[in-house]
């Protein structure tokens, strides 16, 4: 018997994704694993698409010709601007740019086409790679008429995928915890998957959205995986070496108690010299073998893992000791801020979940070192449809902070839902922590939302910490066990090169790339379409579930469909409060947790009233009658059913919609998503009865439309 492996989707990169640059002659000027991967990409596609391929000078050797020898002048030249004698077109373009004022950095290009040739330089390798997937980004519009010269850079230096697998499958995460896309691309049952070309394939994917780091392994680090540090270091470093071509670097989870673990020290205390020596002798061994790791990550004192709390020691103490021994080989530490009470009694009413990271991190403001970032959830909670952005984002000046994301959708539909994350991330990014017109959440990510500002004594130059999000790939067929979901990890990568984009046009990009029109046979119909199913996904899936951003209406423990009182008396700090005349939880300082004052003005005042709380986050800020009126006009309980009867008909409209598309795109797509539609309404009507029914019951408020409640 032959088992037969389905073929991988190629995701935003088939080969037609190349056909405008494949066929042209292209010249590529410089040295470097990186220039190699440009002129191999290049070499592909011109070898399906008729084109042609010259190295440069400086490939060539320092006295070699300009490389416009052969047969014709180049149309396309990609160059790094140190190479050497440049030909007429790219020498012009690179005159017209002034380094000093404006430098390209590591990672950035400069585009333009000038007399029919398409220019882009870089000073380093890595922006000659992104350089040419923004090329087929552009496809046959990076030939058209001529370009004024443009600059890219990323507005983030560092845009990081973290990966929650596990070496050993975990008697209940299973192989990749809260994954939703298969297996792990890294890992299987207890040992390298060793699957080296899909690893390559999926950097390539990454490069081409503009990611550029990845941690291997989960945040929550067992025994198996705490090896991946000493002795199964070489299986991070062949994936390291997989994808160093595209530019991305290999983070690694470890625990705290590594000195204990693995070490055999009686301590982990991070202020124990042993212990010192021990990550330092440990981490030299990492670079000994990786020199271009990029450092660690760590969750430290939550939930369950160890962490610098047991002897007494704060979290930038804990922090610190790792920094100091990744700063002599240029790593970093994401330090996590998702350290909370997972053992509270739901009885004690004085205990706010939502405070929990500003309570433990603020106070240590400018106590880093500076190749610490610490990494703090999006939001105060953990990754629910709808919450405010943390106020940590806010709280920390003297210190690089990244935030996280989670495209891996535990909260969202789990990838059996369509839900199109980037306006919900586009707005996260776009928030004004210090009101209106100010810095933004994504200015913090930047690193320049205090520029301008007296520096405070302790305080980090420049390089902000960037933005990170759970992966949502895994060994599936499409990656993402939803093939829209596959949506999410481009929009990611490309939000984090540049917050400011439109997530619309994002998924444009996305839609334009993987729907070649060779593969559909009405690109406009299918473009049409996939922005109905998608736009607006993520709001139909808020209107569904938990209202008014309350959340954690859940079932306890894999998380997937209705629960509304399933965490409700548990340990772990998300409750509803829901009883017979109201519901949501007072967070105000008036009367409640006084989350509220953890904010900067304006937005302390605007969550503390009820008058000017927003309507989407009124529940979590709040305890309100049911007939409270919105600022919608409309009661609590009457959104609560509008909303839930206008989700599941949403849904219903995503279906047919999606129905249009048959035989259209690829057939197997098409099934699979028809299929995790049927199952996105079966849910969405289990949602929305329960809800419905739960409010109906505890309020005894009818539905003012006399629609049916079970
Ligand atoms: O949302 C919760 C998840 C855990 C996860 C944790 C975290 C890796 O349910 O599975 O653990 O967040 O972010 O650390």
């Amino acid at each position: 018997m032959t088992s037969e492996r389905p073929a991988v989707h190629p995701g935003w990169l088939p080969p037609e994704a190349f056909a405008a640059l494949g066929a042209r002659r292209a010249l590529v000027c410089g040295a470097g694993l990186l220039v190699q991967t440009v002129r191999d990409e290049l070499a592909a596609a011109a070898a399906r698409y008729g084109g042609k391929v010259t190295a440069g000078a400086a490939a060539a050797g320092p006295a070699g010709p300009a490389g416009a020898a052969g047969a014709g002048a180049p149309e396309l030249v990609l160059a790094l601007a140190g190479a050497g004698p440049l030909p007429g077109p790219a020498a012009a373009v690179l005159a017209g740019h002034d380094p000093a004022a404006d430098a390209l950095g590591d990672e950035g290009f400069l585009l333009a086409r000038r007399a029919g040739v398409t220019v882009v330089l870089a000073d380093r390798p890595a922006g000659l790679l992104y350089g040419l997937f923004h090329l087929v980004r552009l496809g046959p519009a990076a030939f058209g008429p001529d370009r004024a010269l443009e600059r890219h850079r990323p507005v983030l230096r560092h845009r990081m995928l973290d990966h929650w697998d596990n070496v050993a499958v975990h008697p209940v995460m299973g192989q990749v915890e809260r994954g939703y896309a298969g297996g792990s691309i890294f890992w299987r049952d207890g040992g390298p998957r060793r699957d080296f070309e899909r690893v390559r394939a999926y950097g390539r994917l990454l490069a081409a959205c503009g990611v550029n780091a990845v941690a291997v392994n989960n945040v929550n680090v067992h025994a198996t995986e705490a090896r991946l540090l000493t002795d199964r270091l070489g299986d991070v470093a062949d994936l390291a070496d997989r994808l160093r071509p595209y530019g991305i670097r290999v983070h690694l989870s470890v625990s705290f108690a590594a000195p204990v673990m693995l070490g055999g020290l009686p301590t982990a205390d991070p202020c124990d010299e042993a212990v010192r020596d021990w990550w330092a002798a440990a981490t030299r061994r990492v670079y000994e073998r990786i020199p271009d790791f990029g450092g660690y990550v760590v969750k430290a004192d939550s939930e369950g893992q160890p962490g610098p709390f047991r002897y007494g020691r704060s979290h930038a103490d804990g922090a610190n000791v790792l920094a100091e021994a990744l700063a002599p080989h240029g790593g970093v530490v994401h330090w996590r801020a998702f350290v909370y009470n997972h053992r509270q009694d739901w009885r004690d009413r004085s205990t706010d979940r939502a405070r929990a990271a500003f309570d433990h991190f603020a106070p240590l403001d400018g106590r880093f070192r500076d190749n610490v970032i610490l990494q703090v959830k999006h939001g105060p909670i953990d990754f629910q449809p709808r919450e405010p952005v943390s106020p940590v984002i806010a709280a920390m000046p003297g210190t690089r902070l990244a935030v996280e994301l989670q495209a891996t959708q535990e909260y969202t539909g789990q990838q059996r839902h369509v839900c199109y994350l980037g306006p919900w991330w586009s707005e996260i990014l776009r928030f004004a922590p210090w009101g209106p017109g100010g810095s933004t959440v994504a200015d913090v990510a930047a690193g320049t939302a205090y520029e301008g500002r007296p520096a405070l004594p302790g305080t980090v130059g420049g390089g902000g910490g960037g933005l990170v999000a759970v992966s949502n790939a895994g060994d599936d067929p499409f990656w993402t066990g939803h093939p829209l979901a596959q949506a999410n990890l481009y929009a990611f990568g490309r939000l984090a090169w540049d917050p400011g984009l439109d997530p619309l046009a994002v998924l444009d990009e996305w839609i334009d790339l993987t729907f070649t029109p060779s593969t559909t046979r009405d690109p406009r119909l299918v473009r049409r379409i996939l922005h109905e199913v998608l736009d607006d996904s993520w709001r139909t899936y808020e209107r569904y579930t938990a209202p008014l951003g309350v959340g954690f209406m859940v079932r306890p423990g894999h998380h997937y469909g209705p629960d509304v009182d399933g965490y409700e008396y548990t340990p772990w700090g998300t409750y509803h409060f829901a009883d017979r005349d109201g519901v949501g939880v007072d967070r105000t300082r008036a009367t409640g947790t006084r989350f509220t004052g953890q904010y900067p003005p304006p937005w302390s005042h605007t969550y503390e009233s009820v008058q000017t709380c927003p309507d989407e986050l009124l529940l979590f800020f709040h305890h309100v009658p049911y007939r409270h009126v919105l600022r919608s006009g409309v009661t609590v309980i009457q959104h609560i059913y509008d909303s839930h009867f206008a989700g599941v008909e949403q849904v219903v409209a995503m279906r047919d919609r999606w129905r249009r598309l048959a035989r259209l795109i690829d057939a197997r797509l098409h099934a699979r998503v028809s299929q995790r539609l049927d199952e996105q309404l079966r849910c969405a009507q289990e949602w929305r009865d329960q809800v419905n029914a739960y409010f109906y019951r505890k309020s005894g408020v009818p539905d003012a439309h006399g629609r049916r409640i079970p």
